[in-house]
């Protein structure tokens, strides 16, 4: 068990400088339903340098069996997040997927869609299935 963990630990340290050198920035995604009591789940994903937060939603998709999403494509903002998992935002229960910074424990909004976010290298991205208030 101790080899393997050794093993473990240098096959992540190899990832890791082959993505350095291949201009690609790791970022750890996290997805969590507010309305439900369906457990978080977690996962790390790659974007290029420059690269937009819909980019690392495809490379895990393809590289993920268990995670799988959907958009709709807005006229004014371009992509909206419209699913995740199977799970879709509903305009009549008020329902829809927010997406989050994650750092030290506190969440900020993004203040753009999928389509314009630059995550920034290790960054904490969240997906948090919610409500949406009257004033939003
Ligand atoms: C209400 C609202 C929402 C509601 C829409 C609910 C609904 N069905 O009515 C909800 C809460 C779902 C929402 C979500 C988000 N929103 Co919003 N939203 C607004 C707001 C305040 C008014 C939109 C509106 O009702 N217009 C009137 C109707 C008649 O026009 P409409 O074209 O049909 O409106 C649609 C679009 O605005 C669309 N929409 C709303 N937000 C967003 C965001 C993105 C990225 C896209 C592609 C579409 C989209 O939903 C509306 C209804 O279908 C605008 C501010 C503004 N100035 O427009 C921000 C605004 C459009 N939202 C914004 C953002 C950033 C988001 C989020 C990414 C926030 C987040 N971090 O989670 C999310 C989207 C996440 C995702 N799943 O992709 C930004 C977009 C900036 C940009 N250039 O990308 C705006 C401009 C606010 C801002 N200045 O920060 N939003």
């Amino acid at each position: 068990k101790h080899t393997l963990t050794i093993i473990d630990c240098h096959i992540k340290a190899l990832l890791y400088a082959l993505r350095a050198l291949s201009g690609s920035l790791s970022i750890k995604l996290s997805v969590e339903n507010e309305l439900s009591n369906e457990p978080l789940k977690s996962y790390s994903s790659s974007v290029v340098e420059g690269g937009v937060l819909l980019g690392a939603l495809r490379r895990l998709h393809d590289a993920q069996h268990d995670f799988k999403f959907t958009v709709k494509e807005d006229p004014n903002f371009g992509l909206f997040l419209e699913s995740v998992n199977g799970v879709a935002g509903n305009k009549d229960e008020k329902t829809y997927w927010e997406i989050l910074s994650e750092s030290s424990g506190e969440f900020n909004r993004l203040d753009v869609g999928i389509g314009c976010y630059m995550p920034k290298a290790d960054e904490h991205i969240v997906l948090r299935y919610t409500t949406w208030s009257p004033q939003q």
